[in-house]
């Protein structure tokens, strides 16, 4: 991606004041919650990227000062300081303080990634209490400062430096008056820029948080770019092969990178990315990657006899059936689509990566010809175990038409039948579930009690999924129908409330039950459907008189505040089951006292929840059991 283009600082154009940015911020970054603060180092560190792409940097370096203000420098070759006549300012002035400079509308210029979000340095600053830029280039250090997105004065010289250092240095403070939050998460910038790393191969991206007693500092730099992402990703999985295919090219002007491998799960985990912004809902460069690999599978299967004349061909999602797949375009002028424009939409890349995959892919297979029959044969084997999984859908379908709507025996339901007002809690085990049931309030409250070990839907297959009791009971109880068939307007309770006990296997019995939900029905969890039930862990009894404490701390208060002494009996629940009804209803059911905390799932780092969900439910066991220890309350990346 080379852009040899000259830079002319008339070609940025002049649309807007930043005063518009801080009237309504959330236009230009999404929102001004702990989401939209950190979206201001991403705008800030593309702009790097770019330089990157453009391969004139190869280092970046985030740091997070004390003061929760964010220094993002590369080493590229600096924002151009000339003059420009038009504006009568320097071009670095214009960058910062003119609304879309950058050559976004303008076309030709200063190009930027991320066609979904980057909106640009001039909204950062807009955005700032005060933003500081060094430069540095043809020996000189150049500065400017801006406060709430005003230049002080024009860019001065204050300092010399070798010839050969040049490079661009932004320092800024994001605003406290426009942000809800403005202390910045360590982890969240680790995800983003470990991707953004692994999607810019031989970019080093260096991380560092200056704030607590021990600094931390992380560097990301793979060589196999891509490819290293889809060995990150099956990390805790057994892969079936040791190479990752790769493929990479241009055509029609889009550039195309795939990279992908086969585990032995029954997954898919595709994570598709425009100009290394991550495409939830997919789009163009998705279906051409799809429809690439089931071609060039089925026409290798039927070359070599592997598939024989008389049997169908196999399908996209037989082929899919445990793949890893990275598919990154870079594309000058990507068009989103879809309700949240977040779909890609331009023709020319389903037909370039469609052209790049066929075309390597192929190649790939003919020159590795154990690889690929490993492939082709665990896709027959997928594509038998669908076939019995549909006689196995078919069944149930079957009898629901004829009972019209046989809900599981188990469930208790409630009475009202309007979905927003009612709730469903899965209570584990059928003692827990008989003190909810009857514990709860009828009317809005069902009670699901599920027994014994619950499927880990991530190591089984389809047919012994569709097959288990648990499974069944929670969809129809649900109603909405799962994968294609899924249907949100059908949900029957606009709360699902996983109740377990809490402790270690509580939490593993509920990270299971999740996993089902995120793999089988993620809208629900999308949407904000699906809660966690918090039970107490302690009860403190004085005199007749009863505290309940939901964490060590809050045990911890609650005794300063009654004193301690001999009289206090306090008592660790181990289970649910340890609470009577009462009980129960007061600490855990009753909407006007109880806590429940919403399942999220943070979309920019779907990536990150998938191997959340590996780490934990794959067949390693070590990572695991590291896994449960580090997060001993619950499972982070879903944002709980
Ligand atoms: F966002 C930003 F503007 F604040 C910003 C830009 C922040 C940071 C940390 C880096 C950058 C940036 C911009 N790094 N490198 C560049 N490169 C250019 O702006 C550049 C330099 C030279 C030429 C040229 O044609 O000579 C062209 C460009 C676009």
């Amino acid at each position: 991606m080379s852009k040899q283009q000259e830079y002319n600082a008339d070609q940025i154009q002049i649309l807007e004041g930043l005063e518009a940015v801080r009237k309504r911020p959330g236009m230009y970054i999404g929102s001004t919650s702990s989401r939209g603060l950190h979206h201001l180092v991403y705008e800030i560190v593309d702009n790097s990227v770019d330089e990157a792409l453009a391969g004139f940097c190869d280092t970046i370096t985030v740091q997070i000062n004390r003061d929760n203000s964010i220094t993002v420098e590369d080493n590229g070759r600096g924002i151009p300081v000339d003059i420009q006549a038009k504006a009568g300012k320097s071009a670095l002035e214009v960058v910062f303080t003119v609304l879309h400079a950058g050559g976004k509308f303008g076309g030709g210029g200063y190009k930027v990634s991320g066609g979904l979000h980057g909106v640009g340095a001039s909204v950062v600053n807009a955005l700032s209490t005060w933003l500081d830029v060094e430069i540095y280039r043809d020996g000189h250090v150049y500065h400017q400062r801006y406060e709430r997105g005003k230049a002080e004065k024009p860019v001065e010289i204050i300092g010399a430096c070798k010839k050969s250092k040049t490079g661009t240095k932004v320092h800024f403070l994001p605003d406290d008056t426009i942000f809800e939050e403005t202390v910045f998460d360590y982890d969240t910038l680790k995800q983003r820029l470990r991707e953004t790393a692994f999607l810019t191969k031989n970019l080093k991206i260096v991380l560092r948080d200056e704030r607590g007693e021990e600094k931390k500092e992380k560097t990301f730099h793979y060589e196999g770019g891509i490819r290293e992402f889809v060995q990150y990703l099956n990390k805790s999985k057994t892969a079936l092969y040791d190479k990752v295919v790769y493929c990479e090219g241009t055509k029609d002007k889009v550039y195309v990178e795939v990279a992908f491998q086969h585990n032995d799960s029954f997954t898919e985990s595709t994570y598709t990315f425009v100009n290394n912004v991550i495409t939830p809902e997919g789009g163009t460069h998705l279906s051409g990657f799809k429809n690439a690999l089931t071609k060039t599978f089925n026409d290798y299967a039927r070359r070599n006899k592997i598939l024989k004349d008389n049997e169908p061909n196999l399908s996209g999602d037989d082929i899919r059936e445990g793949l890893t797949a990275i598919v990154s375009v870079k594309i000058e002028d990507p068009q989103f689509e879809g309700q949240t424009k977040q779909k890609l939409g331009n023709s020319e890349a389903r037909g370039a990566v469609d052209g790049v995959v066929s075309e390597q892919v192929t190649y790939f297979l003919e020159q590795n010809p154990a690889i690929a029959k490993i492939i082709c044969e665990k896709a027959i084997l997928a594509q038998r175990a669908r076939a019995a999984a549909r006689k196995a859908r078919d069944l149930t379908r079957r009898k629901t038409a004829l009972e019209t709507m046989s809900l599981p025996g188990k469930l208790a339901d409630c009475s009202d039948k309007n979905p927003e007002n009612c709730e469903i809690f899965i209570v584990e085990g059928d003692s827990a579930g008989g003190s909810a049931k009857s514990a709860r309030s009828r009317n809005t409250q069902a009670i699901l009690p599920l027994r014994g070990k619950i499927l880990n839907v991530e190591k089984a297959s389809l047919d012994k999924i569709y097959g288990n009791a648990e499974i069944k009971a929670m969809i129809t109880a649900f109603g909405t129908g799962i994968h294609e068939e899924f249907d949100i307007s059908k949900l029957r309770y606009h709360k699902i409330i996983i109740m377990t006990d809490a402790d270690v296997d509580g939490a593993h019995i509920s990270t299971l039950l999740l996993t089902f939900i995120y793999r089988f029905m993620p809208e629900l969890i999308k949407q904000g459907y699906v809660y966690l039930a918090q039970p107490p862990l302690f009860k403190v009894e004085k005199n007749k008189k009863i505290w309940y404490a939901y964490s060590d701390v809050e045990l911890d208060k609650i005794l300063k505040e009654i004193g301690r002494d001999s009289n206090n009996k306090i008592q660790r629940y181990k289970g649910l089951g340890e609470m009577d009804a009462d009980q129960l209803w007061e600490t855990t059911m009753d909407p006007e006292k109880r806590i429940l905390r919403r399942v999220t799932m943070n979309e920019e780092t779907e990536s990150e929840v998938d191997v959340t969900f590996t780490t934990l439910m794959g067949d390693k066991v070590e990572p695991r059991r590291e896994f449960i220890e580090a997060n001993a309350q619950y499972v982070k990346n879903l944002d709980i």
